[in-house]
C-alpha cells in the first residue's frame, strides 16, 4: 500500500490520551494522542505529534482529552434469561435455606421453568434491557451462554436470542452452548442419558444451526462429573468447536486440567483450583476468567489462588458473570472493582482481564483486546483521570463514547 492510500481515513479521533493494553504487564499510555480508522479497522496510532504530513480522514473527532481504551469484553454471562430469583434472595434474608428453597422448586430450576415459558420476543426483550446497561459502560464483545433450556428447543430459542442481541445492538455476540448446566427434571436418576442427548442430538442441531461458538459445562457435584464433561468435550471437539468450563468453583474436580487436556479457551470460577490445575492451564494457554460477583453474591470465602496463576503466568480474565441465581449483576467495571477489592488483583490486571486476557478467553486475541494497527477498531472513551480510576470508582459511568468497528455508538 502506498501512503498516500495509507493516511486516508475513514475517521480520525484526536486530543485523546490511550491506553492501548498492547503488552502484558502496561497499561501501554499515550498521552497527547490519535487513532485512526479506516474499513472498521485501527489505521494508525501514536501521538498526535507523530501524525503522518498529508494524512486525510473523512472526519476527525475531538475526544476532549478523555481516555481511550480498547471496547471491554465480558466473557462470562448467562444474561439470556426470563424471570428473575428475587423472591429467593429476600426468602434467604428472611432465613430460608437453599434446601428450603429447592425443595419448594426453585434455583436453577425456577429460571428454567420461565425461561422455556418465554417466547422468543419476550426472552429477547428482557435480556436487551441488561445488555443496554452493559453496552453503557464501554462493553463491545459479549459472550452469552444457553442452559436455562436443558432441551432442544429451549436451548435453541436461548441461542437464537443471544444471536439476535449481536444483530439488534452494535456489539459483538460469541455464543456458547452449555446444555451441561443442570440436570433436567425430565432426566432426574439419568444424569448420562442427558450427556447422551446433548452429545447425540442437542449439540450437533445447534452447532449445525450455526448458533454455537463454543461449548461449556458445569463440572461440579451439584452439576455434572469430569467424566461426564469429557463426554460433553469430545463431542464438542468431533464439531470442531472450543470448549471452556465452569470449573473448581465449590469444589476441586480437575476441571481445569481436565479443560487444558483439550485446549479448552478458558476455565472459570477457579476458587478451589489446584497447582495441578495451574499448571495444565499454564502449559496450554487456558485462561483463567475470575467471577468476583458470584464469589461476593454467595458470599464466599475461599479465594482463587491469584497469586500462583500470576506465578505460572497464566492469564487472567474478569467477568461478570451475569445470571439470575448467583450473579445478578450487570456491571462490567463493578466486576473489576471486586476484582481488586476480594481478589487482590492490581487495577491494572482487572484492566487487562477485560481487554486483552478476556479477548483470549474467547479466542479473539488476533482480532481485539488491545489497540494495534488492524486490530478491530473497538474502543470506549472514558472521562477520567487515569486508566486506575476504571477498576477504581464503585458506581457512577465515566463511559462518554463508544465505538465499534469504527462506528460511533451512542451509549446514553
Ligand atoms: N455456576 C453458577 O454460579 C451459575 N451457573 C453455574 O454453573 C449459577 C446459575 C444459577 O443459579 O442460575
Ligand atoms: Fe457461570
Amino acid at each position: 500500500m502506498s501512503i498516500e492510500q495509507s493516511t486516508r481515513w475513514d475517521a480520525l479521533w484526536v486530543n485523546v490520551h490511550l491506553a492501548t493494553m498492547a503488552e502484558r504487564g502496561s497499561y501501554g499510555e499515550i498521552r497527547d494522542a490519535a487513532i485512526a480508522v479506516r474499513a472498521g479497522r485501527i489505521a494508525w496510532l501514536g501521538p498526535r505529534a507523530a501524525l503522518p504530513s498529508g494524512y486525510r480522514s473523512v472526519v476527525t473527532h475531538d475526544g476532549d482529552g478523555c481516555w481511550l481504551t480498547p471496547g471491554l469484553i465480558d466473557c462470562h454471562t448467562h444474561i439470556v434469561y426470563a424471570g428473575n430469583r428475587s423472591d429467593e434472595f429476600e426468602a434467604r434474608l428472611n432465613g430460608a435455606s437453599y434446601e428450603d428453597i429447592a425443595q419448594r422448586g426453585g434455583g436453577i430450576m425456577s429460571t428454567v421453568r420461565s425461561t422455556r415459558a418465554a417466547t422468543e420476543q419476550t426472552l429477547l426483550a428482557a435480556s436487551l434491557v441488561r445488555v443496554k446497561s452493559l453496552l453503557a459502560e464501554g462493553v463491545t464483545t459479549l459472550e452469552i451462554k444457553s442452559g436455562y433450556g436443558l432441551d432442544l428447543e429451549t436451548e435453541r430459542k436461548m441461542l437464537r436470542v443471544a444471536r439476535r442481541i449481536g444483530e439488534t445492538l452494535p456489539l459483538r455476540v460469541r455464543t456458547t452452548f452449555l446444555g451441561a448446566h443442570a440436570l433436567p427434571p425430565e432426566y432426574a436418576g439419568r444424569a448420562d442419558d442427558y450427556i447422551e442427548l446433548i452429545c447425540k442430538e442437542m449439540l450437533p442441531a445447534l452447532a449445525a444451526e450455526n448458533l454455537v461458538d463454543a461449548v461449556d459445562a458445569f463440572c461440579e457435584k451439584i452439576g455434572f462429573s469430569a467424566d461426564q464433561t469429557e463426554r460433553v468435550f469430545r463431542a464438542a471437539q468431533s464439531l470442531g468447536l472450543p470448549v471452556k468450563l465452569h470449573a473448581e468453583q465449590l469444589s476441586d474436580q480437575s476441571g481445569a486440567a481436565l479443560t487444558a487436556r483439550y485446549r479448552g479457551l478458558s476455565a472459570d470460577h477457579l476458587e478451589y483450583l489446584s497447582q495441578a490445575g495451574i499448571d495444565a492451564m499454564a502449559a496450554a494457554g487456558t485462561v483463567a476468567v475470575l467471577l468476583p460477583g458470584a464469589f461476593y453474591f454467595l458470599r464466599e470465602t475461599k479465594m482463587p489462588p491469584v497469586q500462583a496463576l500470576r506465578d505460572a503466568r497464566v492469564p487472567i480474565a474478569i467477568s461478570t458473570d451475569c445470571n439470575p441465581g448467583t450473579s445478578p449483576m450487570t456491571s462490567l467495571l463493578l466486576a473489576m472493582n471486586m476484582a481488586c477489592t476480594l481478589f487482590r488483583l492490581t487495577p491494572l490486571e482487572a484492566l487487562e482481564g477485560t481487554t486483552r486476557h478476556a479477548a483470549k478467553a474467547l479466542g479473539l486475541e488476533r482480532e481485539m483486546g488491545s489497540l494495534e494497527t488492524g486490530k478491530a477498531a473497538d474502543f470506549a472513551l472514558w472521562s477520567i483521570d487515569r486508566p486506575v480510576d476504571l477498576a477504581y470508582a464503585i458506581g457512577g459511568n465515566p463511559c462518554r463514547e463508544v465505538v465499534v468497528a469504527g462506528v460511533v455508538r451512542d451509549c446514553r
